[in-house]
């Protein structure tokens, strides 16, 4: 079974409302993670899970199989729940996160869970592993698409550029990165820590196709995970503009909440704002 074009719109935004709450819950029963950026990349993953990649649960090691990297390995809350609920791992498991042993590791780890695509956390490294499978896809002739999923305070790392040097010189059109432009990284806002605006300007003058949009959007995401697979001879970056903690009123925007877990009453607030 492929999960493609199987779902509504309005399915798809159940799904994504669903996924916030075993976000939230998840965080909020280990006492520890990053519940901010793990909201503003829900529609994302959802969109590309449940209606743009080819993959199969029931055979996930299917050779030409899509290939999702979450670069930004903290927000892995939101892989799991979205792995969970595409049927490849327990969904009532979800609740042991960052537990000793736990198929749900506080960052992505192949070694617990080898349905991940790549290990990830140390921020800066996915665009890399990413372009290695599309260049791996484009060797073996195989139709791999591959999808990386890049935060905005991330990109301020060199590796990343460094690759996209890389990427549009070889001209990987199977690979699309898309940038979580939620304007928060650790500590506070980007634009006072290290601004990186002009973003498209700098994208386009590395070489690749820029799209930009509203990444809450999901039919915006899908019409531009469908542009990039019309492009030829360019690697796609898509500009995803987000909420950090998107859903849920007080951890919107809020720095508090990009690494730290709610209480046990902010659970239930959270859980009465996602009915
Ligand atoms: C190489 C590396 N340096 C530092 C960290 C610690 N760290 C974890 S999340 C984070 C901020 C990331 O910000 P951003 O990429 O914007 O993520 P988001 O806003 O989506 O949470 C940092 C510095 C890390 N995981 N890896
Ligand atoms: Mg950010």
């Amino acid at each position: 079974m492929l999960m493609r074009q199987e779902h509504t719109l309005e399915e798809l935004q159940v799904l994504a409302k669903r996924i916030r709450r075993e976000i939230v819950q998840m965080i909020g029963e280990a006492k520890s993670g990053h519940p901010g950026g793990s909201l503003s990349a829900v529609e994302i993953l959802v969109t590309l899970f449940f209606d743009v990649m080819r993959h199969d649960p029931s055979n996930p090691q299917w050779r030409d199989r899509d290939r999702c990297v979450l670069s930004k390995g903290h927000g892995c809350p939101a892989l799991y729940a979205v792995l969970a609920e595409a049927g490849y791992t327990p969904v009532e498991q979800l609740n042991t996160l960052r537990k000793l042993g736990s198929i749900y590791q506080g960052h992505p780890d192949k070694r617990f869970l080898p349905v991940l695509e790549a290990s990830t956390g140390s921020l800066g490294q996915g665009l890399s592993i990413g372009l290695g499978m599309a260049l791996a896809a484009r060797l073996d002739g195989r139709p791999t698409r591959v999808y990386v999923v890049l935060g905005d305070g991330e990109i301020q790392e060199g590796q990343i550029w460094e690759a996209a040097m890389f990427g549009a010189y070889h001209k990987v059109d199977n690979l699309v990165a898309i940038v979580d432009y939620n304007r928060m990284q650790l500590d506070g806002f980007i634009k006072d820590i290290m601004e990186v605006e002009p973003l498209i300007p700098k994208w386009k003058s590395f070489g690749w196709q820029v799209i930009e949009l509203d990444g809450h959007d999901i039919p915006a995401l899908q019409a531009a995970f469908a542009e990039a697979a019309s492009v030829k001879g360019q690697p796609t970056v898509i500009i995803a503009h987000t909420v950090k903690g998107k859903g849920v009123s007080f951890m919107e925007n809020n720095p508090k909440f990009h690494g730290v877990a709610p209480t046990k009453e902010e659970v239930q607030l959270a859980l009465e704002e996602l009915k």
